[in-house]
């Protein structure tokens, strides 16, 4: 090239990296055009080689004009480095550092969780353990296997939501300990605890609901074995040792003997008053011999509680439905609740 070529080339290289270091916004970007404009592999570097093709007055003249394009891109490099840390340190000019932070919401599990995952503490440290099975049932695992045939009036009871493929949302978590008794070996020691669903609606129910079911199946499992774990359940769930519990006799299809358990209880005027809290029994023959368990050899208790009354009981909550509204309001109030 001649020493003209090589300062039209020279200008346009010259121009170019003078205009893209204006617009740099970064520190990174500057160390990138630094290396770009002025390292070994840069245009003007090859420029540069180019004098010794030069001689003369030419390489003299080029040769300086070469180290002022040089120089200056050296100084805007150096102005933007320079215009970059005062917009940084402009920033940290304005931060207040006196200013409140910003409120951050955290979320926490809904009271219904909580009161579920205190009670299955309580009953895993009885060495219980927890078993899980499908919210669609069929007839058999959720009725039959029960002891509650077609015609038992317990099916009406039920209020059962019936699928279109005859299948069903199970009614109670019963079912679950069904399946374990099929597959599980004997001594079996469980607790199923989950939803379960029935056409109820009002005050005090609702289509859906939790509840938590227990069963031991032993040789030699006696009533007085049932009456001792759901004393030590509930006066551990209500935290007072003094809690007074009564055993009323009643009926269960899957259970015979049948009882309710009530507590004692303040009422709002004042008054002593007992309270319905949970169900249980020993598992009824039938149900066993439909489990494949030989009810000559074993026996078995069996107890389900709702969890929604539980924990109504426990933080003090008058109102069901208020726990399926989704109304922050209340749900925030038991955020710090420690179960
Ligand atoms: C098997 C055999 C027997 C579970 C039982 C109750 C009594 C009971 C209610 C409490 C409140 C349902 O949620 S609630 O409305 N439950 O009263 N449940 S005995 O009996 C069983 C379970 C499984 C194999």
């Amino acid at each position: 090239m001649s020493v003209e070529e090589l300062k039209t080339e020279l200008e346009k290289v010259l121009d170019k990296a003078l205009r893209s270091i204006k617009e740099i916004k970064n520190y990174e970007d500057l160390e990138k055009a630094r290396v770009q404009f002025l390292g070994k592999k840069s245009q003007l570097n090859s420029l540069m080689k180019s004098l010794s093709t030069l001689d003369g007055k030419n390489k003299a003249d080029f040769g300086k004009i070469v180290n002022q394009a040089k120089n200056s891109l050296n100084s805007s490099l150096e102005e933007k480095k320079k215009s970059l840390k005062s917009k940084a340190n402009k920033k940290i000019d304005n931060f207040d550092v006196t200013m409140p932070s910003r409120q951050i919401s955290i979320g926490s599990l809904h009271p219904i969780t909580k009161i579920m995952n205190y009670s299955i503490d309580i009953f895993q440290a009885l060495k219980f353990e927890c078993v899980e099975g499908p919210e669609v049932e069929d007839d058999f695992h959720n009725f039959t296997a029960l002891n509650i045939p077609e015609s038992h009036p317990a099916r009406a009871m039920h209020d059962t939501f019936y699928l279109e493929d005859g299948n069903l949302l199970r009614t109670h978590t019963s079912s679950v300990q069904i399946r374990a008794m099929r597959e599980k070996e004997i001594p079996i020691r469980i607790i199923a605890p989950g939803k379960v669903y029935r056409k109820d609606s009002d005050i005090t129910h609702t289509p859906m609901f939790h509840q938590i079911e227990g069963l031991y199946i032993d040789k030699d499992v006696s009533f007085s074995n049932l009456k001792s774990i759901i004393n030590i359940f509930l006066k551990s769930f209500f935290e007072e040792e003094d809690l007074k519990i009564r055993f009323r006799p009643s009926y269960f299809p899957f259970t015979e003997p049948s009882a309710e358990v009530d507590i004692e209880y303040f009422n709002n005027k004042g008054e002593k008053s007992w309270l319905e809290i949970l169900g249980c029994g020993m598992v009824h023959p039938n149900v066993l011999e439909m489990a494949n368990i030989n009810s000559s050899i074993y026996s078995g208790y069996a107890f389900g509680l709702g969890v929604e009354r539980l924990a109504m009981l426990k933080l003090g909550i008058s109102d069901l439905r208020l726990f399926y509204e989704n109304d922050l309001r209340f749900l925030e109030q038991f955020k710090r609740v420690k179960l």
